[in-house]
């Protein structure tokens, strides 16, 4: 209260508040709290009207937001989903603890489970669905260990299987966190990069809620996420926030684990995270559920008639919360209940032992319980549990609330016999001390509980099952004719991709599969007339007359739209395609996304994403628009982009390319859809296109292998003297085409022309033949650059990416290699200036070759010279790389 209002509050009859607070009372009681909800909702907007504006606090008090009162009956056996959970823990940890035992330094976490078991469990054993339509499931990945702890007891892992984690070059191995593509039949969802879980979880819900209101599949799946309270501090975790109230989507439910720790310290130890997280969600649109305090608090709270308790909370900052952890009941008598003679009070019948079992929320099935049904009842919003919890809960001295709980993997033997007694497990000294696994019989109360809870709901989870399913695809000749046909007309490799998909998305089985993302640049890759064609995406229809209504190409925004456009939002738009293009393993139903973005901001600025879309094994294509560092001419530094192909090369299931021509890319486009959905081939493709116009020549359909391997010789310009091959990809190779001419008839020089589709894939062909090779020394096989090739004359070889890009094929041949590449940062100028500027163009290449053929003494010196002087290279700048 600012010392003004307190000053009117002052000079306020006591008695016209009283007499306000006493109708709220007694409207109560007449018409319930629903009732008292309405009026104040009504006086509310008055006093808005009015200007009588308060700035009510975007959260709400420090404790749970469902009462005792209203938390219902809970439908489980306490007893033993606690003994249950206490298992799990123990397994958890001594999986951590065995496998830095055995082979040392593979790390682990033992606190973060400890922190969120309660939590899993309540999921486990009442929420999430498994089977046909199972729920989607975002496990907080420091916690893997205790989901591999239950799938031991459910029988689907051994304890092989546990004594193998971390250890995964071994066959039995576990992975760290969850990685579908280390354990393709357990996890779906990669989460151990921050921020990844939570966005994908957003745009899985969303693309459920997209199938369903494109009449392509009605599910009753929901997404759950459990992610830490660390991790919100990650921009991506809040990104997707309003997106997912703004389209309702009450499939979602999120669960903070809020230990109020991260790796180094507290999240916020000068404040309160959970008060934090609560305004964001809320201010974002979501329902916001608290779960703070245990049941043990319950009778407290009830004495508590002047809300001591909650002052004594909202005025205890986090860092004063986890030390209040850490420390003994007598501690927290002194510390946090004597600061408030009113709390001390309502305690003082409490020994210092009961004092230190009042548990945190995140810890009390009941409470959870109650949470995440609310959660489920509620309609039209996504709902966040803010559940708070202990790190290390149980560790004791080890690591409760301890600042260096993230990173203890091990408790000493008196440490872990506490742990026993406190879980009152079961397990003697000796077996403590070996960190044996503990499992109860098959017919034990425990697995038998465990086993029916997850027969009720469907079956187990995480289970990474699908039915597999294969999508014919219309032949190449059918859908990109104008592609393989020679024509005069110029046009950019952007334009042929969008004809090839236009008549892809006619297709009447494959069409509707489609869906082409965008994050809002479809104008300028000519794709506007998707709009009215397929609609865009929009839950709610279209909601006004758009300002184009009496166009063709006007902006539609239907229900049932195909198209999504995510607006500026590269994050989203990966994560809606990860969603789709994984819509075959998480719903048995193959969908072929399609985006189209800046190339620049694809891998650089979004590659942590796409990396975790590789890990989930998605089907789909990403198309680098505006591609090059020299072909996108007039935009500059920070949209020239020379450097995807290198990223993308680094990822072992994308098949990457860089076509120049048309026909090149309606052969990639085409084979990659048949074999990613017809074949069910687990890999995806990135193509570069570019926005330059020129035309396209015929190409002969039997090089169609040896453009999907990376390159093929384009013409032979050879003479029988002296000779030169030229490669290039992209735009660039027509650098490679208009040298060679010049090469021909100024100087005498032959030259191979060698279209290369992807430096990338020729390098996988020529890395597995080496391998072939050196372990089968007498079956040489030749690489298919050697195939092509057939000759030792030098190689130049060049493209609008860094010279590394290039390079990457130059170990592979003995023909002396001249990688170029347009190193440095990008600039604004013409496509001329800047390829001569960054020396790739036909001049440079004209030089490098007669360079190279000097250095062999295939030419002289004067002939280099004279070259030199008749293109006036300016050799006294800096190399473009410094410039
Ligand atoms: C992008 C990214 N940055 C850093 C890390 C390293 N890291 C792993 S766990 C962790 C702390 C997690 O804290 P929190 O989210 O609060 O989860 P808790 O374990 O406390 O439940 C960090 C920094 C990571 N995995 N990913």
């Amino acid at each position: 209260m600012s010392s003004e209002q307190q000053n009117i509050f002052e000079h306020l009859d006591p008695e016209e508040i009283h007499e306000w607070i006493q109708s709220l009372e007694g409207v109560i009681q007449r018409s319930g709290r629903e009732g008292a909800k309405v009026i104040l909702e009504a006086v509310e907007q008055r006093a808005k009207e009015l200007r009588v504006l308060y700035s009510p606090l975007p959260y709400s008090p420090y404790r749970n937001t469902i009462s005792q009162h209203d938390q219902g009956v809970y439908p489980g056996d306490l007893q033993i989903e606690e003994r249950i959970t206490a298992i799990l823990r123990w397994n958890a940890l001594a999986m951590v603890m065995k496998a830095n035992k055995n082979y040392g330094g593979v790390g682990g976490h033992i606190a973060s489970y400890a922190s969120c078991a309660e939590i899993f469990e309540t999921g486990f054993n009442h929420f999430f669905k498994g089977g046909k339509d199972a729920d989607l499931v975002f496990y907080q990945p420091h916690s893997s260990t205790g989901i591999y702890a239950r799938a031991f007891l459910e029988g689907r892992l051994t304890e092989n299987h546990l004594n193998n984690y971390r250890h995964e070059t071994k066959e039995d191995g576990l992975s760290s966190y969850c990685h579908p593509y280390l354990m393709k039949d357990f996890w779906s969802f990669p989460t151990g990069s921050m921020g990844i879980g939570p966005l994908s979880a957003i745009y899985q819900a969303r693309f459920l809620k997209y199938l369903e209101n494109r009449n392509l599949k009605k599910t009753n799946k929901r997404v759950w996420g459990v992610f830490g309270d660390g991790e919100m501090d990650e921009p991506e975790s809040l990104a997707g926030l309003s997106l997912a109230s703004r389209e309702n989507l009450d499939n979602l439910t999120f669960i903070i684990n809020c230990n109020l720790q991260r790796l180094d310290g507290p999240v916020r130890g000068n404040g309160q995270i959970i008060q934090e997280l609560e305004s964001l969600f809320k201010g974002a649109g979501w329902n916001v559920i608290k779960v703070l305090w245990g049941s043990e608090w319950d009778k407290i709270f009830l004495m508590d008639k002047n809300h001591s308790l909650l002052k004594r909370f909202a005025e205890t900052v986090d860092g004063a919360y986890q030390t209040l952890g850490a420390r003994d009941g007598a501690y927290n008598l002194n510390n946090f209940f004597g600061r408030n003679e009113e709390a001390l009070k309502l305690v003082s019948s409490m020994t210092d032992d009961e004092i230190d079992k009042l548990k945190r929320g995140g810890h009390d099935f009941k409470k959870l319980y109650s949470a995440f049904q609310l959660a489920t009842e509620t309609k039209g919003r996504p709902t966040v549990i803010l559940a708070k919890t202990k790190k290390g809960f149980g560790m004791g001295k080890a690591g409760e609330s301890k600042m260096t709980a993230h990173q203890a993997k091990e408790l000493d033997f008196d440490a872990l016999r506490e742990f026993r007694n406190r879980f009152k497990l079961d397990i003697p000294d000796n077996k403590l001390e070996n960190l044996e696994f503990y499992k109860p019989a098959d017919e034990s109360d425990e697995i038998k509980y465990l086993k029916q809870r997850r027969e009720k709901l469907g079956g187990f989870i995480p289970e990474r099952k699908f039915l597999k399913t294969s999508i014919s695809v219309p032949k190449l000749e059918e859908h990109s004719k104008f592609l393989i046909e020679k024509s005069d007309r110029e046009y950019s490799t952007t334009t042929s991709v969008i004809r090839s998909l236009g008549s892809i998305l006619k297709h009447k089985t494959l069409g509707p599969k489609v869906v082409p993302i965008v994050a809002d640049e479809a104008r300028t890759f000519g794709m506007a007339n998707l709009f009215s064609q397929i609609g865009i995406y929009s839950p709610k229809g279209q909601l006004y007359e758009p300002e184009d209504s009496t166009s063709i190409l006007k902006y539609l925004e239907s229900k049932d739209g195909q198209l999504l456009e995510e607006g500026i939002n590269e994050a989203g738009a990966i994560a809606s395609w990860s969603a789709a293009a994984t819509s075959y393993s998480n719903h048995s139903f193959p969908m072929m996304p399609f985006y189209i973005f800046y190339s620049m901001f694809g891998f650089q600025r979004v590659g942590d994403l796409i990396w975790a879309a590789a890990d989930q094994m998605p089907r789909g294509f990403l198309i680098g628009a505006t591609a090059g560092r020299t072909t996108l001419s007039g935009e500059g530094l920070q949209h020239q982009d020379g450097q995807s192909h290198l990223f993308a090369s680094t990822i072992s299931n994308l098949r990457s390319y860089d076509p120049c021509f048309a026909n090149e890319l309606a052969i990639i486009f085409d084979e990659g859809m048949r074999r990613m959905m017809q074949d069910q081939i687990d890999e995806f493709y990135y193509l570069t296109v570019y926005n330059e116009k020129y035309s396209h020549p015929e190409i002969n359909l039997s090089n169609k292998e040896d453009v999907m391997k990376g390159g093929y010789l384009f013409k032979d310009n050879t003479n029988d003297n002296i000779n030169i091959n030229l490669m290039g990809s992209g735009p660039i190779f027509r650098e490679c085409i208009k040298a060679s001419e010049i090469l021909k008839n100024e100087y005498g020089i032959g030259s191979k022309l060698f279209s290369i589709t992807s430096y990338t894939e020729l390098e996988k062909n020529c890395r597995e033949t080496k391998r072939h090779n050196l372990y089968n020394p007498s079956k040489i096989k030749k690489n298919h650059l050697e195939e092509i090739l057939g000759n030792n004359d030098p190689i130049i070889a060049t493209s609008d990416y860094v010279r590394a890009y290039a390079q990457m094929i130059s170990s592979y041949c003995t023909n002396k290699f001249v990688p170029m590449g347009t190193d440095g940062f990008g600039r604004s100028d013409t496509r001329d200036n800047l390829r001569d500027f960054f020396e790739i163009d036909y001049k440079h290449i004209i030089i490098e070759s007669l360079f190279s053929l000097f250095e062999e003494r295939k030419i002289s010196l004067d002939k280099l010279e004279d070259a030199l002087k008749t293109y006036q290279f300016q050799s006294n700048l800096d190399h473009p790389w410094k410039r």
